[in-house]
Parts: C-alpha cells; structure tokens; sequence
C-alpha cells in the first residue's frame, strides 16, 4: 500500500508521439535520427503495449479477487497473425495513434505492414484457437491459452517454376516486443527412464516414483490478449524448452565441444519448428515429445496457481476448465492423473474423477489419417508412468462398459489401446473418456461424431457430445480488415455492431436501397483494387478488378477439391474458345494456400494451377475473359486482404469431409456470395443467409457415404459428362505441361480409377452452379443485394457467441 500506483497512461496524439519518442531513445536505444522503420515499430508496439499492462493487471487481479474460475485453452497451435491493428483497435486507440505517428512523419499502415505474421499454426484449427482467445477476453472470461512458442512457425511458401518451395519462417528475427519471458514460471518436463515401486501408501494404494531418465525446462512467455474495448486482457502462454545445464563444462573442458552442447541443442529442438501437417497425424517422436512437454508445464502451473489461491486441490474443478484443442494436448489427461497420485497422493478413482471433471475435448476432424495415436512401445519408452495409469483408467471403462452389457468387438473398438496390429494409444479415446464433453464444431460434423468415428463411446456415454458451431472474431475479420465495409455499416447501425455482430441484421433492409447497394458496391470494389494490387507486387500479374473475383484460400487438400476448381477452369476456358459469341462473364480465380511439404499429390495440384494459369493467362483467344492466379504463401495477413476483396467463396468440399470451416464465415461476412457443398458449417451459413443467397450444389454426406459403400464408378461419371472428359484428356494429355506431358498422368489416373473425393461425381453439378452465378453476376444490382444480406446475416458466425455457448454449457463460467 505503501507504494506509489501508476498514473493512467494519457491518449492524447501528442502524449502518444512524445511516448513513442521516448521508447525509441530508452526503450530500444536508438537515436531517432538513427532508427531503422522497425525499431519505430517496437516503439510503436511498447507504447501500445504499456496501456495494454495497465488493463491486464486489472484484468488478472480482478480474477483474484472474485475467486473466479478460469478457463484453460490448451492448443498446439495459435494462428495469431500479427497483433498491432487488433491490439490498437480493441483499446479504441486507432484514430490516437495514427495520429501520433503521422506528426512523427510515420505512417501508421506502413508500420502495420513491417510486423511479421505469428504463424504458429497450420489453418483452421489454429486460427480458431486465436478467434477464441480475443472473444474469451471480449465476453469477459478469465482465461489463459496455453501453447507451444515455436522459434519458426508455418514455413514461407515460394513458388519456384510453378513447384511449392519451403522456406523457414523467422518471425523472432526483430525481437517480439509484445511478450514477456517469465523465467520465474519454469518447470521440469520430463521423458523416458523407469518407475519404481515405492510402497504402500495410507489409502492401501501402492505408490510409485518416475525417474525420468532426461529432463528439459519449460519456461513461459506471456503475451496479452486485449478484448473488445479493452473489458479484459487475458494472458497466451506459451512454453519455451530450455536445458538444465545448459553446458557441460567437464565434456567442453576434454575438448568435447558438440557433446558439451548437446543437452542444449536436444531441447531447444524440442520448440524449434511447428509441424506443418494439418489434417494428417506427424506421427514421429518430437511431435509426442512436443504435446507431452507443453501439456506437462501448462498442467503443472494451473496446478501451481490453484493450490496458491485455493490451497488444496480438492476444489480444483470449481475453478478450472481445461479445453483440450484436439487430441494434441490429450497426453494431459493422463499427466493430471500422475501428478494428483504421485505428487498429491490422491485415489486413481478421485484423480480420474476430477480429470473428467475438468477436462473437455474438441474434435476437428473425422478423417482417419488425422486420428491421433501413439505405437504402445514409444509410449512405453517415452512416458512409462503414463502408460501405466492410461491402463488403469482403461480397466475402469472397459468394466463399465460390460457391466452396460457390451462386449467382443464393442469392448475392443472402445479400448484405449488398438490392438490391431501394432499396439497403439488411441488418443480421442483417452481424451473422450477423461472429459465430461466432447464437441464437434457444426452441426453436421458433431451429427457425424455420433454416427461414425465416436458411435461406441457415445453409445457408452450419450450425453457428452455436443455441438459448438465455430466462429470467427468480427473485429479482425471485419472491423479491421474490412474498414470501409465497417465504417458502413456503424453508420447504418451505430456503434454496437462489435458487441454483437447479430445486430448487422439490421443490413438486411437496407439491400433494397439501391444508394445503399452503390456504397457497398464501392467498397468492395475498392478492396479489390487493393487485391489486384497485392497480386500485382506478389506475382507481376494485372487483374481487372472489374472482373468477378472468385477466390479459393485454405490448405491444399485433396478433400478441399481445388482439383475440381481447377478442372472447372479448364473446361470454362475450352467453352469460351469454343462459343466466344455467348455473354461471358468475366472471371479471375484466385487461389491461396499451402500443402503440406510431404502431400505430394497436394503440391501437384499447386503446380497444376500453374501450368494452367500459364496457359490461360496468355490465351489471347479467350479476350481476358478468364485468369487464373496463384498468390504465394497465403497467411493471416494475406487473408485480411483477399476476404474482402472476394465476391465469389469457393467452400467445396466433398460433402462430410470439412468438420466445419471458417473462412466461409470470413468471406460470408464481407459479402462475398458462396458457391458450396452441404459440408460443414456451410450447412448452418445456408439456413442463415437463406437458400436463396447461395449456391448449393453436390451430393450430400449421407449420398457420399451410399455412394462410398456402394460401389463407385468414376469412369462412367466421365463417360457421362463431355465437358469434364475433355477437361481431364487436356490436363492429361499435356496441354498444360508440355515439357513433361505425363505430369499429370498419375494425378488423372487416380480420379478415373477411384476419385477419393468424389470429382467426378460433383462436376456437372459444380459447373450448374457456376452458370447460375454468371447468370447473376450480369445482374450487379442483385448480385449486391445478395451480398448485403450475406453481410447482414452471418453475425451468429462470431465466436462471442460460440465462446458464449461454450461457457454456458461446458465450461460454466459467467460471461458478460
Ligand atoms: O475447427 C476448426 C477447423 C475446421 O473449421 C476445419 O473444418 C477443420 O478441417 C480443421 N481441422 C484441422 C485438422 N485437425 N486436426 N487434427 O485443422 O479445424
């Protein structure tokens, strides 16, 4: 008490210049005269930061002080992007700062553009991970993401004579002045060595110690996460590995100058890089080394702060939940339990209790190759007390089980382990089992739970799946990315547009107003000159921003169908060289996105947008009437500019393969019409916008599963459709790669002999659908009516309102 408290930081232009002066000359070192456009940026971003402590000490002892239960979001990965505009805009400090650099000389855009992109994560799962962490501070939950700080996230993709190349990513290269190191939260994670028995203890239970036979230090880095206006700043913590002796100095004095660094090197490999695979399980010993050694710390410090708060465990599930994002942080289940029984001396009955009673589970995929498990033997060797307790808790549920009259193969298909073949631990076993819900993230795909990959267990346990539909923060996916569109509709609507986005609803009324319809139309159109100029300085290529843009921006994936993007674009061209009387409309697809480095047919399918592009771009038959454009290493930041400058959303998944989707809520959201299959959350954004506002069009998930157990022809699908033969024969034929005609022989060959994703069963329909949207894009008036109620009636896609359903029904935390 006896300490001075900080004055409230002024927001004035002039207090903020005078701010970032200062920080540049004390806080980086730098003469003004001398500093380089980054070391304004870090002035910038410490100023900034500053208003952002006072708010988040604020926030963390508010927590303290209602006895607040906090919510735990454990994720592998954060997609955060940059931080600077979401950061400025959230304390409503945009018109201040701008201000304040620009009587500097500075420009606040230009800055903008300099702060590298925190790609830790693959796509959507990980960018969900950061939507969630922004609206869990905006509805006012006390909340920490836990997370792994990767030296190099998602490789930068380049594109070398068509072919994806893969380079580092070095988003650490300028410092990152928004985290704090908190050397004081470190903990010991440990691997491998043996467990010993080490008698009885009081409750008759035998005790046992795990000696690990390495062991590395966790130590935590903090970054704020500021909420809309700033009502709570909530904390990412993410782990960093470090040795515990950081140098053997008896090897380093023999000479020995590898060995004496090779504890060293072995645990800063621990958090060196992110696995760029999504939708695919790694499958090797660091990743499992990675998910145990941040599922360890983050277990190990909310342990640490609820016993400081709380002084016993006994209560821990009245003020903990933990999110498990996927399977990836599933090994914690099993470290609550080792830490309760080893460390706290609780029951394998109490310990499994509370593991149920905290933890919760999101599945984001049914694909089988991204269903996470482990060979029995690497456990075995890697974490042999886990192991152990996995089969203890294992016996409990296989016992209930039976004693719920099931048995033989149900038992077997509900066992943790999979005996079939090589042992192995089944991951969304162990995470379904230890949680009290488990949900899916649309209505389809949790539907799709139940009926497939989960059937047994929620057989077992009918009440624990259920649905959470995703959703997208608006103010990064409008109000900063999208200024003009926002700036219209706050003027529309007033100001409460942010704190709930369903109040954009109150657009839909205005599509009939056709001064309305002009506005909206210049907006977009300005946001697509602001594309063609980014694919002009990526690319070197000139699109006509009058022309209808049709983009495509995710991961490459086969289940994703850009093939049958691409093919369209094929057969769309030989019709224009075919019938250049008809009314064309003009079109550029535009494509973004990166495979994963070991997916080849994923990379083939990158080079074949290429080979097509070359060949269209420079068709001068087809009068410009069609462009193909590949942007290189589409990311966050790369997203803020395409979404929306979109007018078409291509979300084209076969039907039952996307578990939801989240840039068809983006794109939705600015106003760009969809062109989709009945998959994912597509599903829910047609009952939204209405049938009427978008195109549908493909087989559904039940006819994909008929036709999937029914026997498939894929080469009859061909012979039936001219269009799409020829289409096929050109790409094979080596139209497009007449270098290396056979590029594509393999790629083709596969679509004639089983087309996984069904290609040729949807192509007829997906170029109907196509037609349908030139039909109406020749109409500009109603094509921006349809978009305006696009607009208007995606709101319920914000994750406030998912966050909020999550609090509600699984976490049971108050929101504002
Ligand atoms: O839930 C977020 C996101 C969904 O929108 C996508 O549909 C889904 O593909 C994605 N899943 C993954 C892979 N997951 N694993 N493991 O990124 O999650």
């Amino acid at each position: 008490n006896l300490l001075p408290k900080p004055e409230p930081r002024p927001v004035t232009p002039e207090a903020l210049a005078n701010e970032i002066v200062d920080k540049l000359t004390y806080g980086t070192g730098k003469d003004a005269k001398a500093a380089t456009r980054h070391d304004w940026l870090t002035a910038t971003i410490l100023v900034i930061r500053d208003r952002i402590i006072d708010h988040w000490m604020a926030s963390t002892r508010r927590a303290y002080a209602e006895n607040s239960k906090r919510v735990y979001y454990l994720s592998l990965e954060f997609l955060i992007g940059r931080l600077m505009r979401d950061a400025v805009t959230n304390l409503e400090l945009q018109g201040a700062v701008r201000q304040a650099l620009a009587r500097l000389g500075a420009d606040f855009d230009v800055l903008a553009e300099l702060e590298p992109d925190a790609a830790l994560g693959n796509g959507g799962l990980g960018r969900l991970a950061a939507c969630f962490m922004e609206s869990m501070a905006s509805v006012d939950i006390p909340a920490y993401g836990y997370g792994i700080r990767y030296q190099n996230g998602l490789f930068r993709q380049e594109i070398s004579d068509g072919w994806q190349v893969e380079l580092p990513e070095t988003w650490l290269e300028h410092g990152n002045p928004w985290e704090f190191e908190r050397r004081e939260s470190s903990y010991e994670v440990g691997f491998g060595g043996s467990v010993e028995p080490v008698g009885q203890r009081t409750d008759g239970e035998m005790a046992y110690r795990w000696a690990p036979a390495e062991r590395v230090i966790a130590t935590a880095y903090d970054t704020p996460v500021v909420g809309w206006r700033a009502k709570r700043v909530n904390t990412l913590r993410l782990w960093s590995a470090k040795p515990i002796d950081p140098i053997r100095l008896a090897r380093f004095n023999a000479g020995d100058y590898t060995g004496a660094l090779e504890e060293s090197n072995k645990a800063e490999t621990l958090t060196r890089v992110l696995y760029p695979a999504d939708s695919h399980i790694a499958g090797q010993e660091l990743r499992l080394r990675q998910e145990f050694f941040f599922s360890s710390a983050s277990l190990q410090d909310i342990l640490r702060r609820h016993v400081q708060q709380h002084g016993s465990l006994r209560n821990l599930a009245d003020y903990v939940s933990i999110q498990l994002n996927d399977t990836h942080p599933a090994i914690a289940v099993a470290e609550l339990l080792r830490l309760l029984i080893d460390e706290h001396e609780w029951t394998l009955a109490d310990a499994w209790g509370a593991a149920k009673a905290v933890f919760s589970y999101t599945n984001h995929t049914l694909l089988p190759e991204a269903l996470e498990s482990w060979p029995v033997p690497l456990m075995e060797r890697m974490l042999p007390r886990h192991m152990q307790l996995v089969y203890a808790v294992n016996a409990i549920e296989l016992r209930r089980a039976r004693k719920n009259g099931m048995e033989g193969d149900v038992i077997s298909r509900l066992s943790m382990i999979d005996e079939n073949g090589e042992r192995r631990v089944r991951m969304g076993t162990l995470a379904f089992l230890g949680s009290h819900s488990i949900n899916g993230v649309s209505a389809l795909h949790t539907d799709l739970m139940k009926e497939t990959v989960f059937a047994d267990l929620h057989r077992l346990y009918p009440d624990r799946i259920n649905n959470k539909t995703n959703g997208i923060t608006p103010r990064r996916w409008l109000m900063q990315c999208n200024p003009g569109l926002y700036d219209l509709a706050r003027e529309a609507l007033g100001d409460r547009i942010m704190d709930d986005a369903e109040a954009l609803d109150g657009l839909a009324k205005l599509s009939g107003d056709a001064a309305f319809r002009d506005r909206f139309a210049a907006v977009k159109r300005a946001n697509k000159d602001r594309l063609a100029r980014l694919v002009r300085d990526r690319v070197g290529a000139r699109i006509d921003p009058t022309a209808l843009f049709d983009v495509q921006i995710k991961r490459i994936h086969e289940y994703k169908r850009q093939l049958l993007n691409i093919i369209e674009a094929v057969a769309l061209w030989d019709q224009i060289r075919s019938h250049p009387e008809r009314d064309w409309v003009p079109r550029v697809k535009l494509f973004g996105g990166k495979a994963a480095p070991s997916y080849h047919n994923a990379k083939v399918i990158i080079k074949l947008a290429h080979d097509v592009a070359r060949v269209i771009n420079n068709d001068p038959a087809i009068d410009n009437l069609l462009k193909v454009v590949f942007v290189p290493n589409y990311n966050v930041s790369t997203a803020e500019v395409m979404v929306p400058a979109a007018d078409l959303s291509e979300q084209i998944s076969t039907a039952g393969m996307e578990a939801s989707g989240t840039g068809n809520m983006k794109l939705s959201l600015n106003g760009a019409l969809t062109i989709g299959t009945l998959d994912g959350a597509n599903v829910e954004i047609r009952d939204h916008v209405g049938a009427e506002n978008i195109f549908i069009f493909g087989l559904k998930a039940d006819e994909v599963a008929q036709r999937q157990a029914g026997g498939r022809d894929p080469a009859a699908n061909i012979a039936a459709s001219p269009e799409l033969g020829q289409a096929l024969a050109a790409i094979e034929g080596g139209i497009f790669s007449p270098g290396e005609p056979d590029r594509y022989a393999d790629l083709v060959a596969g679509l004639r002999a089983h087309d996984w994703f069904m290609v040729t069963d949807d192509f007829d329909d997906y170029c109907r659908a196509q037609r349908e949207v030139d039909r109406l894009w020749l109409e500009p008036e109603a094509w921006t009516a349809m978009a305006i109620l696009n607009t208007a009636r995606v709101g319920w896609f914000s994750s406030d309102r998912t966050i909020r359903q999550y609090a509600g029904d699984i976490w049971n935390v108050p929101t504002d």
